[in-house]
This record gives structure tokens, sequence and C-alpha cells, in this order.
């Protein structure tokens, strides 16, 4: 059998968040067990279609993400969470909220140098920060505090897909929550 449980990956845009996100899932689903995907592509156009990126912003999307994810885990699925999440203090208060209703939070700390992550791109938001048309990006010139004691700590620019997903399915089994 298994259990709810959320996965909080947080890193910097183009640190591999949703990478191992969807790979993960993949190999969850070939083992039977259910999760579900939480990324600003389902999100942020929908239940959180009114904010933006001011830290107001960004604090009221973790937190209702982070809402959103317990209802997943009170349902017996894997929520994967894939944001930035910049700010330390807020996803503390999702692992507060996860901890006080005794659901697993693991945190998931996609490490990732800025030159790396902007050197992929893969959207060109980086270069368009760098020429100023996209105003308070994170690494740019908004900020990133890296988590000081994650679950686990990933380094995305020099480890492969199978060996990160294969770190967070070891303290999967370790918890017995696959
Ligand atoms: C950071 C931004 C910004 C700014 C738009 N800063 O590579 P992406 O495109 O797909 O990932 C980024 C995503 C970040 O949204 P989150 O909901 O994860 O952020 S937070 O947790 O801080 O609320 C990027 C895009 O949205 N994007 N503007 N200014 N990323």
């Amino acid at each position: 059998g298994h259990r709810g449980a959320t996965i909080w990956f947080t890193g910097l845009s183009g640190s591999g968040k949703s990478t191992v996100a969807v790979e993960l899932e993949g190999v969850l689903h070939k083992l039977g067990v259910l999760s579900y995907r939480l990324d600003g592509d389902n999100v942020r156009l929908g239940i959180n279609r009114n904010l933006g990126f001011s830290a107001e912003d960004r604090t009221e999307n973790i937190r209702r993400v982070g809402e959103v994810a317990k209802l997943f885990v009170d349902s017996g699925v894997i929520a994967l969470s894939s944001f930035i999440s910049p700010y330390a203090a807020d996803r503390d208060q999702v692992r507060a909220l996860h901890e006080e209703a005794g659901m697993d939070f693991i945190e998931v700390y996609v490490d990732c140098p800025l030159a790396d992550a902007e050197a992929r791109d893969p959207k060109g938001l980086y270069k368009k920060a760098r020429a100023g048309e996209i105003k308070n990006f994170t690494g740019i010139d908004d900020p990133y505090e890296a988590p000081q004691a994650p679950e686990v700590h990933l380094h995305s620019e020099r480890q492969s897909l199978d060996e990160e997903v294969a770190e967070i399915l070891a303290l999967l089994r370790q918890r017995h929550i696959i």
C-alpha cells in the first residue's frame, strides 16, 4: 500500500524542478502509485491567475499551493509541487501545515548554479530579465533563499535524472510512503 505525502520541489527557474517531477510521476505511475503534479502551468493559469510575481503574490501563490497539496495528501495521493518558492518562510509555513496534520512534507532542493540555469534558458526569460524586459526575476533582480535543511538536495547540473529520482524514491521507501 501507499499513502499521501507532499514532495515539494524548490529551485531557480530552469533548475530542472519540473523535469524531475515529471520523471518521478512516471516512475510512480509504473509502481501503481497515484501522484499529481502541481506547477505553474496548471495552477498559475487557474486558481492563481490573479497572482503575479511581487513578494506578496509569490507568498500567496505558495500558501494556496500548500493548501491544495494538503488536500491531495488527504485523499491519499502524492502531491508533486514544483514552484520556485523562493522564500524560506513560505516553504516552512507549508511544512508546518503538513506536519501539524501528521502529513509528510519532503522538501527537495533542486540546486543548480545560476549560470547553468541561465545557459539553459528554455523560455528565453533570463535573456529578457537581463535586458530589463522582465522585472523582479528570481536570481537576477529578485531573491532566492536556498533551503538550509532539505530532505533531499539534488545537484541538477551534475547528477543524472535517474540518480535524482532514485534519491527521492529511496526516501519514500524509507518512510514507508510507497
Ligand atoms: C521568476 C518568473 C517570473 C519572475 C515569470 N520570476 O521557467 P518558468 O518561467 O516556467 O518558471 C518560472 C515561473 C515561476 O513561477 P512560480 O509560481 O514557480 O514562482 S513562485 O514560486 O516564486 O511564485 C518562469 C515564470 O514563472 N516567471 N516571471 N519574475 N519566474
